[in-house]
């Protein structure tokens, strides 16, 4: 296969409500779609860094995708790519690809070479073919709404809720245990601090609320460091996010009290990279779950694709897709009792609303 066309669109996406990440607001979400063509086939993939959260800007993004433009199209695409096992890394390594970026491209290839095979991604990627994802699902808006909220979540069929806590720690502590009584073991509670604590402050926390009330806490420090004296002294299970920018895989190994890691392929550095982490942290019984930073429906879709070939019972983060008034494929991501129905589902050109998308000139 030979890329013989590389566009790329910009997207202004409305939203219900701000998306909030560590008190930095985004009102309306933009980001960047790519499409990729080799002969009739097409490519979709998204790319689209969270101001506040990633670290790269549209701009950058912009920049770097003219410079690679000419690479994509030079030769002859790999063999294999779909393997996952450093084909994308022997091919683009030398370009320190920013993370949304790589992910937006190998999105875009895995998705036409799917097309090409008439497969679906997870089909491509993997033998096994989960069809409906289980969603942590994500509770949002003012904290007096919340409790009610988890309790329509279960009853809806949602067996995992995630809460975002590091405000106030005596209004955290009571929502939590608000949260949990509502929930009453119907489901698991994950909590996301995104680094807000000190060592003291977290423990207190963690001592307040108890192991009973938590399945695992997200971030819970601003030094990560502590997070083996955090467990030792709250024996609560302990997700890692942010930190995965700094660490390795053999850090976190070494790290008591993790369980889970959360990954972002937006962050991490794209789904290849992605898959080496879950290699890595199935050999060493670590949890993994696949997670978003609120990509349009497009990238939403292909992350529940990952996730349903990744690994079986974590629910995925994947409960952003909410927050959009309106987004970019024509038929909407559905999730019913607590899981996203992706069976079958193929990302083409007829699958996405391109009055949405405008052509941007690739220097
Ligand atoms: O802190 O996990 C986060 C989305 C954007 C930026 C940061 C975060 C998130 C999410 C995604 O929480 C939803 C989830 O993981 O459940
Ligand atoms: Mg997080």
């Amino acid at each position: 296969m030979k890329i013989d066309i590389v566009k790329l669109y910009s997207y202004e996406l409305k939203l219900l409500r701000p998306i909030v990440v560590k008190g930095h607001q985004v009102l309306s979400r933009t980001g960047y779609v790519l499409e990729l063509g080799a002969g009739p086939a097409r490519g979709y993939g998204e790319i689209s860094p969270l101001e506040g959260f990633s670290s790269e800007s549209m701009t950058s993004v912009r920049d770097q995708l003219g410079q690679l433009r000419h690479v994509l199209m030079a030769d002859h695409m790999p063999d294999h790519l779909e393997r996952l096992e450093g084909g994308f890394h022997d091919w683009l390594g030398n370009f320190s690809l920013l993370p949304s970026v790589a992910f937006g491209i190998e999105m875009a290839i895995l998705n036409l070479i799917a097309g090409g095979r008439d497969v679906t991604l997870t089909e491509l990627l993997a033998d096994t073919r989960h069809t409906h994802i289980p969603i942590n699902g994500l509770l949002q808006g003012e904290p007096a709404l919340l409790i009610e909220q988890a309790r329509q979540l279960v009853a809806e069929g949602f067996t995992a809720i995630k809460l975002k806590v590091g405000r106030s720690l005596e209004d955290d502590i009571r929502l939590v245990k608000g949260i949990s009584q509502a929930i009453d073991g119907h489901a698991l509670l994950h909590l996301d601090a995104n680094q807000a604590w000190s060592l003291d402050e977290a423990v207190y926390f963690g001592n307040e609320v108890g192991l009973a009330a938590v399945d695992y806490i997200e971030e819970p420090l601003a030094s990560h460091p502590d997070i083996p004296e955090f467990f030792r002294r709250t024996t609560i299970p302990v997700a890692l996010d942010e930190t995965l920018r700094v660490v390795s895989f053999n850090d976190v190994k070494k790290m008591e009290g993790v369980d889970v890691i959360v990954l972002k392929p937006s962050i991490i550095g794209g789904i290849e990279k992605t898959w080496d982490w879950v290699r890595d942290a199935k050999a060493q019984g670590i949890n993994t779950l696949i997670s978003s930073i609120f990509e349009s429906s497009l990238g939403l879709l292909c992350l529940a694709n990952l996730a349903g070939c990744s690994f079986r019972n974590n629910a995925a983060g994947l409960d952003t897709g909410k927050w959009f008034e309106s987004d970019l494929l024509r038929e909407p991501l559905e999730i019913q009792r607590g899981k996203m129905e992706i069976g079958g589902r193929r990302m083409t050109a007829a699958d996405i609303n391109f009055d949405l998308l405008t052509e941007v000139p690739l220097s």
